[in-house]
C-alpha cells in the first residue's frame, strides 16, 4: 500500500485506491458509503471496523474481475456516515447520505457495520423518490423480530422495520429463526428460500414472483454465506451459501429487475486473518461487476 494518501477520512482509504484514476463524484456510477455503526451487537463484536478493513483490502484487488473491469464505470468512496448517537438518529444520517447519492444519479453501495443500517439505506431510497421497491435479503437470520432486547433498531429487527414500511421482502439462505419470525413471515407475506432448500441442492438461480416490485435493493448480510468462507461476522451459522452460489443468486435477481443499490453488512474483521477482509472486498467488487454486466435499465 504505497499510495495511502487517498483517504476520505482518517483511517478510511478509498475503494481500489491503488489501481486507477478516480473520476470526480458526478462522473462515478458506484458510490461507496462506509457505515461503521456497531451498537446492538448480540454475540461477537467488531463490525464497526468492517468498512475500513474492506476498503483497505480492496487495494489488493485486480481491476479485471474475470469478465469485465467494473471500476471503469467510476467508483467514488464517500466519507463514513456520522454514526454518533444511536438508533433513529443514525438511521436518519444514513438515509440522508443515501438520498444524496441517488439524487445525483449514483448507484449506492453501503458497507457495514451492523445490519440495522439497512433500514436507513432503504429509507434513503424511498426519500429519494424511488417507488415500487422490494428488498432481496441474503442472510442466515430472518431479522424479523419486532424488537430485540427492547430495541426496535436492533440488527435482529431490521427486516421488521422494512416490512412495516410496506416493502416486500424475499429472503435467501436463512437458517436461524424464532417462532415470532415464522409468524411474521406469514403475516407480512415474506417470500423465502431457506438454506435447507438452496444449499444441499446447489440452487443458483431463482424466479422472483410476478408481483414482486420492479425496483430491487439487495441487502447481503455476510453471515448468509457459510462461515467456512466468512467466520468474520458476529453471529455465524453453519450450512450457509457458497461463494459462487451467492454470486449466481445475486446475478439471477439482477437479471430480473432494476437494481437500485446493494449493501454488504455485518463484516467483523478478525485480527491477523486478512483473507476474510480480501474476500469481503472481492465480494463487493464482484457484485459491482454483476450490476455492470447484467443490470437492467428499466
Ligand atoms: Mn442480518
Amino acid at each position: 500500500m504505497d499510495n495511502f494518501n487517498q483517504l476520505t477520512a482518517p483511517g478510511y482509504p478509498i475503494f481500489l485506491g491503488s489501481e486507477f484514476e478516480h473520476p470526480p463524484i458526478d462522473k462515478a456510477r458506484f458510490h461507496i458509503l462506509p457505515v461503521p455503526y456497531e451498537a446492538t451487537v448480540s454475540y461477537q463484536g467488531g463490525t464497526g471496523l468492517g468498512p475500513a478493513k474492506i476498503l483497505e483490502a480492496s487495494w489488493q484487488l485486480e481491476t479485471w474481475d474475470g469478465y469485465s473491469t467494473p471500476c471503469e464505470q467510476g467508483i467514488f468512496t464517500h466519507p463514513p456516515v456520522n454514526v454518533k448517537g444511536k438508533g433513529a438518529k443514525v438511521i436518519k444520517n444514513i438515509a440522508k447520505d443515501i438520498k444524496k447519492i441517488v439524487k445525483m444519479g449514483g448507484f449506492p453501495i453501503a458497507l457495514g457495520g451492523e445490519h440495522s443500517i439497512t433500514y436507513g439505506v432503504v429509507k434513503g431510497l424511498m426519500d429519494a423518490g424511488i417507488k415500487d421497491i422490494g428488498v432481496i435479503q441474503i442472510d442466515a437470520h430472518a431479522d424479523l423480530r419486532d424488537a430485540y432486547l427492547g430495541d426496535k433498531y436492533s440488527h435482529a429487527s431490521v427486516m421488521k422495520r422494512v416490512v412495516d414500511e410496506g416493502i416486500p421482502v424475499f429472503q435467501l439462505g436463512v437458517r436461524a429463526l424464532c417462532h415470532e419470525e415464522v409468524a411474521a413471515r406469514k403475516k407480512y407475506g415474506v417470500y423465502h428460500l431457506d438454506a435447507t432448500e438452496l444449499v444441499p441442492n446447489n440452487v443458483t438461480s431463482i424466479d422472483l414472483p410476478k408481483d414482486f416490485p420492479k425496483n430491487i435493493f439487495v441487502t447481503l448480510d455476510i453471515d448468509g454465506l457459510d462461515p467456512a468462507i466468512f467466520p468474520s461476522t458476529g453471529t455465524p451459522v453453519p450450512g450457509g451459501l457458497g461463494w459462487y452460489q451467492t454470486l449466481a443468486l445475486f446475478e439471477s435477481v439482477v437479471k430480473q429487475r432494476n437494481i437500485v443499490g446493494f449493501d454488504v453488512m455485518e463484516f467483523a474483521p478478525i485480527k491477523g486473518f486478512h483473507a476474510y477482509e480480501f474476500s469481503a472486498a472481492m465480494l463487493v467488487y464482484n457484485m459491482m461487476g454483476i450490476v455492470e454486466r447484467c443490470g437492467l435499465t428499466i
